[in-house]
């Protein structure tokens, strides 16, 4: 019937997909391999931004780098991908900068709560001088960081009620990312939180292990967390930036013109990246109440409320990554709204 064909159309995609077939060369032809493997599915932008990657890449050298895509945490989550690109086992993963935290530490900076106002602002930043000097810290861990893309501004959902202020964080357990400062702010905030590879989440959600999770809309919406969810509120309560990294081992095999091919794919797809990620962020909201959720705005004063509550989480890490290097980022913040 034409379901199962369907399918099996589906299943042909999702395999020339997977290793990223689609494209016009062969991997038995190039030179050199790049195994990309993100967590999110290939709905989602991040995913069609290393699907971009790929396709300046493979055409920049004629084919002789091959890029090889996988999703939905196929070679594992975040902290595993990460590891392989140590190891030299995978060549490319684009985590948030949350996880990348126990492999640095200072990254939790752009972690902190309410930290950048707006999307243009995190940009700048990122992309400027600070940026770099985090990205220059990963070479301590055998990781080449190329470029920024984007997650977004996280929103929490839950299974149990509406949240439209802090009281309603009360006692209910929500996975985080695993980074320390997430869990310490939202234990600040009145919750139950748990930390979790986003490879597990969705099972949780579904078990009820959890009640919540906070994510960006993109990733609520394509993830199918609707389906497991009946609330999310604007909470918007911290930007999450994707960092594009290489495993040093790859990178240091390459000529030093195929290391400028890479560099610039990265920050080329990243800005397609960005783009769309922003596209789908305005108009996933939308598609969540569609699909049943209830929409829970938090107003000014209940946003500032939470602020003020995890001011001293903010103050704890600070003192941890460096206050010199806290300052420095709350300044480039500045400069870049003037
Ligand atoms: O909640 C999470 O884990 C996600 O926001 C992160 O972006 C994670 O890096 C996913 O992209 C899965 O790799």
């Amino acid at each position: 019937n034409n379901t199962s064909n369907e399918e099996a159309d589906n299943a042909g995609d999702e395999a020339n997909a997977d290793n990223g077939g689609g494209g016009e060369y062969a991997q038995e032809d190039a030179t050199h391999t790049i195994r990309g493997g993100i967590g999110l599915n290939s709905d989602h932008p991040q995913y069609q931004g290393l699907l971009e990657f790929k396709e300046i890449v493979e055409s920049e050298t004629d084919g002789d780098i091959f890029v090889e895509t996988y999703h939905s945490g196929q070679l594992g989550d975040d902290r595993t991908m990460m590891e392989a690109l140590q190891l030299g086992s995978q060549e490319v993963t684009i985590p948030s900068t949350a996880p990348i935290a126990n492999f640095v530490n200072e990254f939790s900076v752009f972690d902190f709560p309410f930290l950048f106002p707006d999307s243009e602002t995190a940009d700048e930043v990122l992309d400027g001088e600070v940026g770099q000097e985090l990205l220059d810290m990963l070479e301590d861990q055998n990781l080449i960081g190329l470029a920024y893309w984007e997650n977004g501004f996280r929103d929490l959902t839950n299974s149990e009620r509406e949240v439209a202020s802090m009281e309603d964080f009360d006692g209910l357990t929500i996975r985080t990312m695993e980074n320390d400062l997430h869990l310490d702010a939202f234990r600040e905030l009145g919750a139950n939180p748990t930390p979790m590879a986003f490879t597990e989440l969705f099972t949780a959600l579904q078990q009820g292990t959890v009640d919540g999770q906070e994510n960006p809309y993109a990733t609520i919406y394509l993830e199918g967390f609707y389906e497991v969810q009946d609330y999310v509120s604007n909470t918007h309560h911290i930007y999450s930036p994707f960092v594009f990294m290489v495993s040093q081992q790859f990178y240091d095999g390459l000529s030093e013109d195929y290391q400028q091919i890479v560099s610039d794919a990265a920050v080329e797809a990243g800005e397609f990246q960005r783009e769309a990620n922003r596209e789908a962020n305005d108009e996933y909201l939308e598609e969540l109440q569609n699909e049943g959720m209830t929409f829970t705005e938090i107003s000014d004063e209940a946003r500032q409320e939470m602020q003020d509550t995890v001011q001293p989480v903010i103050d704890e890490y600070s003192g941890e990554i460096g206050q010199d290097l806290v300052d420095r980022v709350y300044e480039a913040i500045e400069e870049a709204q003037q």
